[in-house]
């Protein structure tokens, strides 16, 4: 019989190891994983290890990620401080069920609830003179820092201290006046831009992958892995609005990996982990028909129980990780272990197609250009040393650029012929790629500060400086000249991850992530 939503107290977020587990494994899991996975197994900088979001990963190949580490991630390997018997008792100890599953739903989350009216929507213009529309928004994620940067003087104007490890990027309402960040353990924060203050947070989950925000600036989804559910919020004052159980129906259940706002639909799309399923859920308020809604599937107020319904696209395969193409017709991804990707048509609400995209691309990280009056796409990969770029006439690879090791993140700018993408992993780690888009070879290899990581770049929102992240703790923002790509100036930063351009993310510039 399905498990409703129940109440639990809050300490048991805190303390809730299994009492069955031996007390050295117990500690070993403290001393080597709960820094990063939480003390509780509940996530933190990593994610859950519970067994509900462990049954994607065999137990062998669990050995395997403890002992050698995970490609792309932050796991590090392990073979050289714990033996063979250690890792064997960590993947036991981790499979073993919490004796207490904690929950976190609608009351909890009401009471996590901070909202400081006073500072909403008071202040009518900007109290600082940048052009708020070339502002960058940069999360510095080594002390849990963002910093609201002037784009065209490049100077700091704002610093603020965030949730812990905010991940995947901030968005934006469509003013650029509001921004949203999710960090990995659940809490979702509003900040205006205007009068550079939080105004509201929330804690919509546990273990949280990401949020995306409605094209007409009224909803807020989150996507996490603990609980599996999407959190719709309401994005003025970011109260819960309703929490939409992912399962099929039947007896399974599944993390989301991640949600994303597709605005000519007016619906969010959620790439689901554990289903081969991709789901879309319309904002309209006189939704289309989806087909019998399950109400079980729903917590929340229960005037808000039609609304938000589920449309579930079955696919063969699972897809871990997309992006749209320009239009939002189609989806362009690829599961965690798929040998090929796929393009998904939500007009047809099926497959389409497969392509060469084995690598498996970070998510948002595929960025297009018009050649010849067709479109382009183009990704990194974070399982192989190339970027591919597909002519999404066909959905042909056109061609494999070699690059010196898998990376992270591609971005350009209608306005540059160069996009830019990054070498985030292995002894390269320090270079960035430019590629001319015609050409479709590199052109430059830049080492801006050798033996550190450089990547993530954005673009002003006229596409003239290039602005790229040494994510390091004596970090910096390099601005680039986009044309001559000679350096223009280094601004010192505490392990910049992503920065965000105002403009070019409410413009869904072809060339960023949206
Ligand atoms: Fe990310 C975006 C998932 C590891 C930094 N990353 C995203 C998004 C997802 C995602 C779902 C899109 C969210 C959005 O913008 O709404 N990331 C994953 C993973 O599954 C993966 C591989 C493993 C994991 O730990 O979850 C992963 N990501 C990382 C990192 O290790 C990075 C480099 C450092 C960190 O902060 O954890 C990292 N991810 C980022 C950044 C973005 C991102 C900076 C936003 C990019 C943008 O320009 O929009």
């Amino acid at each position: 019989m399905r498990r409703r939503i129940r109440l639990v107290i809050f300490c048991c977020l805190v303390y809730p190891i299994t009492s069955s587990a031996d007390t050295s494994t117990a500690n070993l899991y403290q001393q080597h994983c709960g820094g990063c996975h939480g003390v509780d197994r509940l996530g933190g900088n990593g994610p859950a290890l519970l067994p509900q979001n462990l049954h994607r990963l065999k137990q062998e190949a669990a050995v395997q990620v403890i002992t050698n580490g995970a490609p792309a991630t932050q796991m590090p390997p392990f073979k050289d401080k714990l033996n063979t018997a250690n890792i064997d008792a960590l993947v036991q100890y981790i499979y073993q069920p919490l004796d207490d599953v904690p929950q976190w739903g609608i009351e909890q989350i009401n009471a996590s609830h901070v909202f400081a009216a006073s500072t909403d929507g008071d202040v009518a213009k900007p109290v600082f003179d940048a052009d708020p529309l070339n502002l960058f928004v940069v999360v510095e994620t080594g002390d849990h820092h963002v910093t609201i940067l002037d784009g065209d003087k490049f100077e700091p104007i704002h610093r603020f201290k965030s949730r812990r490890a905010l991940h995947g990027g901030p968005k934006f309402t469509s003013d650029g006046r509001f921004v949203y960040f999710a960090s990995r353990d659940g809490w979702i924060s509003k900040f205006d831009i205007y009068a550079l203050e939080t105004v509201a947070e929330v804690r919509a989950g546990i273990n949280t992958r990401n949020l995306a925000v409605s094209s007409d600036n009224r909803y807020v989804m989150v996507g996490n892995y603990l609980p599996h559910n999407l959190v719709v919020l309401d994005a003025n004052d970011l109260k819960p609005l309703k929490i939409i159980s992912v399962d099929d129906g039947i007896d399974n259940t599944s993390r989301v990996s991640a949600v994303y706002d597709a605005g000519p639909r007016n619906s969010f799309i959620a790439a689901l982990k554990d289903l081969t399923e991709v789901w879309e859920i319309s904002y309209e308020d006189d939704p289309p028909y989806y087909g019998k809604v399950h109400d079980y599937r729903y917590e929340g107020p229960p005037e808000n129980l039609g609304e938000f319904p589920v449309r579930r696209i079955k696919l063969d395969d699972y897809l871990d990780d997309f992006f749209f193409d320009q239009d939002y017709d189609n989806l362009v991804g690829a599961g965690r272990n798929a040998k090929n990707g796929q393009v998904v048509n939500l007009l047809v609400g099926r497959k389409i197609a497969d392509i060469n995209l084995a690598g498996l691309p970070h998510l948002g990280s595929g960025i297009s250009w018009q050649q010849n009056g067709t479109t382009l796409l183009a990704t990194p990969h974070l399982k192989e040393a190339a970027v591919t770029v597909i002519d999404t006439d066909n959905w042909q690879t056109i061609k494999k650029i070699e690059t010196l090791g898998p990376g992270f993140f591609m971005r350009s700018h209608k306005n540059t012929d160069y996009a830019w993408v990054d070498v985030f992993f292995g002894p390269n780690k320090d270079a960035v790629h430019i590629i001319n888009k015609n050409t479709l070879e590199i052109v430059k290899t830049l080492r801006p500060q050798p033996g550190k990581t450089a990547a993530h770049v954005e673009f002003t929102r006229d596409g003239r400086y290039a602005l790229l992240s040494i994510w390091d703790m004596d970090g910096a923002l390099i601005v680039y000249d986009a044309k001559t790509l000679q350096e223009v100036k280094r601004i010192p930063m505490v392990k910049p991850s992503g920065k965000y351009n105002v403009y070019n993310k409410i413009t869904k510039e072809e060339g960023t992530s949206h």
